[in-house]
């Protein structure tokens, strides 16, 4: 699609476009594009900018992961169509590595968007279905028994609540990034970051090399005092202002 980039939609456009050619392409699950126009509403709602509060989440997050012995980030198939690149710069700079892990199970999709991942200099990549995450049913529970299931903290982007749950039950740390703030996932995940992939992701990939320098001790301050709840009523209340400032 031809779009002017002076249209005042223009980057909203841009990523329905994304995720549509993801359909197209075979990476993205055609219920994907329900999932993304979900975000979409609360990115709206949320002035599409990245609020103060999940600032701090994606501090936190990123102090997790780099406190983590074995951090992984799960994708599937809306968070390659959008951010593939960035969550791959972000695996090389925390030194985690990446497993798709698929809601609407589908080998060949699962494999397309490995292949999509190689393509586009994926490093560590965990490809493994030999372990499984208790409670959950059938293919939806498979994972690497090197990557998800071995991990110690999981970044999951866009993540279905009952995973994140199972995730939780296993004794895992999860950071999620989810745009809804009453998702499951949002109120079950460790660090709920209430912000757009597309944003969250380049940032924290920033702040990784900021943190670069950092102790373990000054790392573990930073989670000092995260109150995720807290975080989640935060954003609710900046949905609350900024309707009533929009008027
Ligand atoms: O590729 P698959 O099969 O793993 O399927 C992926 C989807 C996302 C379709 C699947 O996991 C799903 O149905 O997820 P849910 O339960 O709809 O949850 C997705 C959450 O992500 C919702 O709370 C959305 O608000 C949120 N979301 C959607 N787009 C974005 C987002 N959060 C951050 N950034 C976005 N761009």
């Amino acid at each position: 699609m031809d779009l002017p980039e002076s249209h005042p939609r223009y980057q909203s456009l841009l990523l329905r476009e994304r995720v549509a050619i993801g359909v197209e392409m075979g990476i993205t699950s055609l219920i994907g594009l329900i999932a993304h126009g979900r975000g979409e509403a609360f990115d709206y709602l949320l002035g599409e900018r990245t609020i103060p509060s999940a600032h701090r989440a994606e501090v936190v997050g990123v102090a997790a992961l780099l406190l983590a012995d074995h951090p992984v980030i799960s994708v599937n198939g809306n968070a390659v169509a959008l951010a593939a690149d960035d969550l791959i710069a972000l695996g090389d700079a925390l030194g985690a590595g990446i497993e798709v892990n698929i809601f609407y199970h589908s080998e060949e999709r699962r494999e397309r968007i490995i292949r999509y991942l190689e393509e586009r200099g994926a490093g560590e990549l965990y490809v493994g279905s030999d372990a499984r995450i208790p409670g959950l049913a059938h293919n939806r529970g498979v994972v690497d028994s090197h990557g998800i299931y071995a991990a110690d903290t999981v970044l999951v982007p866009l993540e279905d609540g009952d995973r994140c749950s199972a995730l939780k039950r296993m004794g895992k740390t999860v950071v999620a990034i989810d745009l809804n703030p009453l998702s499951r996932t949002a109120r079950t995940a460790d660090v709920t970051i209430v912000d757009n992939i597309v944003r969250a992701v380049p940032e924290m990939r920033s702040l990784v090399e900021e943190f670069a320098s950092k102790g373990r001790s000054e790392l573990e301050e930073m989670l000092e005092d995260y109150d995720n709840r807290r975080a989640l009523a935060d954003a609710l209340d900046e949905i609350t202002r900024h309707l009533s400032e929009s008027l």
